[in-house]
């Protein structure tokens, strides 16, 4: 697989929320999972999966998966993974491995925040009494967190840049880009933090600590998306939690990471059937089961699986990828009646790319040289020939003509 994980999902939250356990679910990687705070210690890094309705059933062909996986007619699109530390309150100043965690997350393009809407860990990762704690306050606080790591990282120079960009040619934006590169900040994200926070750009030194912190907020925001993943939907305490989180107007996504952990488990021995964010699977060896393994399975068959439709990880990592950063699927061919590539396999490729990606800007992903020669672009439903500027819709199965091929 090649090329494929361009993208990184960060997964965040205080300790003992179930983090590893969701990594592990949603990677199979071996980590740690202990009932204590900081278990992890050293970043977990791992490979997971979007998941999307092939298009080879609505082809009719069968297809020969390269960069991505095929389960009868799912398919999976390998993304890294990044199971960080727990952060505690006052990280930002560099309590607790706060740093560390601030670190790991620069190059993250989203952020599943792990919550424990059972409300049953204080604001620390200690285990309380299930329902003390209020999740929505981790929520908040892990906002803040953040937002104030990134303030941080520039106010020392930030007199300097507002000066700068008010007496000389260099403007705001330039400056931000330059010094916040690192943390993976591009120019449109700093172009809608501006607009999004109301403030003045070209007066920049008139700008209060308060507009300052709104500022970050917003490029915050843009930038580092937070997606809530309410985790332990499986205790009593949990339901009443997710109604308020839900009611704070943030996308929130309930899951049982515990339960999806078990399935993958039991799937990967191939003892069932069960394909991430499936909504049933089908017990295939009952022979090699315990009595208390079935007993297990089918808790989580009645009390997860048919009450909410899923486990709900597999819909946390697609909602990031398709609602929080607005991304699409196509598949890129080069022989368009056979649907192939030069080695003759059939949709090869998925590419996960932003909604809003041109024709001429896939092939730039997929190779420079392809991009640089760009002639024109087919889409295999209607074979229309499409311009450079044509915007890619989600599903396109597309063959790229180019003056120039692959070295
Ligand atoms: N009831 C319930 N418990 C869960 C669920 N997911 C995880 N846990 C439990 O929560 C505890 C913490 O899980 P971890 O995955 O180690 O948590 P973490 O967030 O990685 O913790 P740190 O690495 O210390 O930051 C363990 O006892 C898990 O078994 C769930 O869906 N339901
Ligand atoms: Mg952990």
């Amino acid at each position: 697989m090649q090329k494929s994980y361009s993208k990184l999902l960060g997964i965040v939250g205080k300790p003992n929320t179930g983090k590893s356990t969701f990594f592990s679910a949603a990677t199979l990687a071996p980590a740690e999972i202990a009932n204590y705070p900081f278990t992890t210690i050293k970043p977990n890094r791992g490979i997971g999966y979007v998941r999307t309705p092939c298009v080879h059933e609505e082809f009719n062909v069968s297809d020969n998966p390269a960069n991505s996986l095929c389960m009868n007619g799912i398919r999976l699109i390998p993304i890294e993974f990044i199971d960080c530390a727990g952060l505690v309150p006052g990280a930002w100043e560099g309590r607790g491995l706060g740093n560390q965690f601030l670190d790991e997350i620069r190059r993250a393009d989203v952020l599943l925040h792990i919550v424990d809407a059972s409300g049953g860990t204080d604001c620390e990762g200690r285990l309380c009494r299930l329902g003390e704690n209020d999740p929505l306050e981790d929520v908040k606080f892990l906002e803040r967190e953040i937002t104030m790591w990134m303030a941080n990282i520039l106010r020392k120079d930030w007199p300097k840049i507002a000066r700068t960009a008010e007496t000389e040619s260099k403007d705001l934006a330039t400056m931000l880009e330059e010094r916040l590169s690192g943390l993976g900040i591009r120019r449109a994200h700093i172009f809608e933090a501006i607009r999004n926070s109301g403030l003045n750009a070209d007066k920049a030194t008139f700008w209060s600590e308060d507009d300052y912190l709104k500022f970050m907020n917003m490029l915050r925001q843009t930038a580092k998306p937070i997606l809530i993943v309410a985790n332990k939907m499986d205790l009593p305490t949990s339901e009443a939690n997710l109604e308020r989180l839900k009611k704070s107007n943030r996308l929130v996504i309930p899951i049982c990471a515990e339960a999806e952990l078990a399935l993958r488990r039991a799937a990967e021995k191939q003892l069932i059937d069960y394909r991430p964010g499936d909504c049933n699977f089908k017990i295939n060896t009952p022979e090699k089961l315990s009595e208390s393994q079935v007993k297990a399975l089918e808790i989580i068959r009645e009390k997860i699986l048919l009450d909410a439709g899923s486990t709900g990880v597999q819909e946390a990592i697609n909602t990031a990828f398709f609602k929080l950063l607005n991304m699409i699927t196509v598949y890129p061919v080069e022989d368009l009646e056979r649907l192939s590539d030069h080695m003759g396999r059939v949709l090869p490729d998925t590419y996960l790319v932003p909604y809003g990606t041109t024709a001429r800007q896939l092939a730039y992903i997929i190779h420079t040289e392809l991009g640089e020669g760009f002639i024109y672009a087919v889409e295999a439903r209607d074979k229309k020939r499409l311009g450079e500027d044509y915007m890619l819709r989600d599903r396109d199965v597309v063959s790229i003509v180019s003056a120039r091929k692959r070295a």
